[in-house]
């Protein structure tokens, strides 16, 4: 028996084994070119019938995304277009048959999201998460290479953490658990047990029935936490840093790719990124947008398109920072300003025009946070247990920030909706595959 090396098609060189899809049979009268794929590219695969008719009778029923193992040896071929090479096959077994694709190029996108993992075979789509991986590891680097721990926390909690944004209640035995919102209860007990700066990569929850390009019922958090944060800028200066890296990683190892395939730039910020406070924001608006707020007021869409339109304008950067929020529109957890307590210590950040991340200040002084909880209409006490007592024992001032990983996939390649920028979504009306 001959050695065959085991190898991926884009280096098939001499005698060769391959595992491959079939992604087109051109069959004529005497010879069939089959034209094989992996993820590496494309190799074509020839077969004279009169050579080999029991394998040309097989390869006679194939059509696309049949997936199959050939020996053969790859000779060089002028002629042949696709890399001027051909694979002449030895051997070919059929691994797996496939039935014709329910889904085409004019499918809808809730079509093709029921066959996502047809839809996802095509090398753009799956180029995403390839540029993804990068993003997150150069996050991942960033925060391993700055002494941070990462901590792997329970999707499962007793209490709600995230007023204002819808919760997921599950059965849990003969009681009453909510699927998490937010690891910020864990994250932050993290910093009570002493380990001062740590990550947490985690599934996060929100039963909201929103359908925007930018909401999903569940999405991937990348979230840090830190102690001895003395300001919010503190935490912003971490993150700036932070989406740095991932970018920087993108752009060195899919740059070219992306634009290539994509036609989509990936610029790697500069730092700092631009700040604006909400108080300015306010003036803004009003002045340079003719769209006034109340004072105190969040930003409704409106606002956030008008303010990322001048925002990007007057900087020419991609991002920006928005801080220091009224207090009320600000979950409990938020430090309030020490000089001016209707405002906090917390911040949004902006990507081209969607938000991406909240961070903050965090009030680590019990008394005040339950105070702070019970301002919010919850009762301090159900919060007790498993929150506020983290900050009876001993607790450093600290800050951190939650990031939604689709959402920053999904700007950073201009994909339109985010239900393309995840691997498998899920929304008010979507549980499946
Ligand atoms: P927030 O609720 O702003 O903050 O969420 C943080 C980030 O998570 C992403 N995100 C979403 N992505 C897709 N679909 C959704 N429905 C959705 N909701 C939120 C966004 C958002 O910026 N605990 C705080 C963070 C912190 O202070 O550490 C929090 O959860 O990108």
């Amino acid at each position: 028996m001959e050695n065959y090396v085991r190898t991926d098609l884009a280096s098939a060189q001499g005698k060769v084994e391959v595992w491959a899809w079939i992604e087109k049979v051109r069959d004529q009268k005497s010879m069939q070119f089959v034209i094989l794929r992996d993820r590496s590219g494309m190799l074509q695969m020839t077969i004279e019938k009169a050579k080999q008719p029991e394998m040309a009778e097989v390869v006679s029923h194939f059509i696309q995304d049949y997936y199959v193992k050939v020996r053969g040896t790859v000779v060089p071929n002028e002629y042949v277009k696709l890399g001027k090479k051909e694979l002449i096959p030895d051997t070919l077994e059929v691994l797996s048959k496939a039935e014709v694709s329910p889904i085409d190029g004019e499918s809808s996108i809730d079509q093709r999201l029921d066959y996502r993992w047809i839809d996802l075979r095509d090398p753009k789509k799956r180029l995403i998460f390839e540029a993804q991986t990068a993003l997150t590891q150069g996050m991942r680097n960033y925060c391993i290479e700055n002494g941070f721990i990462e901590v792997h926390c329970p999707t499962t909690i007793k209490n709600e953490s995230e007023s204002g944004s819808g919760v997921f209640e599950v059965k849990y035995f003969d009681k009453k658990a909510y699927l998490i919102q937010s690891p910020q209860f864990y994250k932050q007990m993290a910093i009570a047990a002493g380990f001062e700066k740590v990550f947490i990569a985690t599934p996060i929850y929100r039963a909201e029935k929103s359908y925007t390009r930018k909401h999903t019922t569940e999405f991937s958090g990348f979230d840090l936490e830190f102690a001895n944060v003395s300001s919010v800028e503190d935490v912003m200066k971490v993150e700036e840093e932070l989406i740095h890296a991932g970018l920087k990683e993108v752009s060195e190892k899919y740059g070219e790719k992306i634009k290539e395939m994509l036609g989509v730039d990936v610029i790697v910020p500069t730092l700092p990124f631009p700040r604006v406070t909400m108080k300015e924001v306010y003036k803004i608006l009003e002045d340079e947008c003719d769209y006034p707020l109340d004072e105190g007021a969040d930003l409704d869409t409106e606002a956030e398109n008008l303010l990322s339109a001048y925002m990007m304008k007057k900087n020419n950067h991609q991002f920006f920072f928005v801080k220091d929020y009224p207090s009320d529109v600000r979950p409990f957890y938020s430090m309030h300003k020490a000089d001016d307590p209707a405002y906090s210590e917390t911040y949004d950040l902006y990507y081209k025009d969607i938000e991406i991340t909240s961070g903050a200040m965090r009030e680590h002084r019990p008394d005040i946070l339950a105070k702070q909880i019970a301002d919010k209409g919850i009762d301090p006490k159900t919060m007790e247990e498993n929150y506020i007592n983290f900050f009876k024992y001993g607790c450093p001032p600290h800050g951190g920030f939650g990031l939604g990983l689709d959402r920053l996939t999904m700007i950073m390649l201009d994909i339109p909706t985010i239900k393309e920028a995840m691997f498998v979504f899920r929304g008010p009306d979507r549980l499946n595959p």
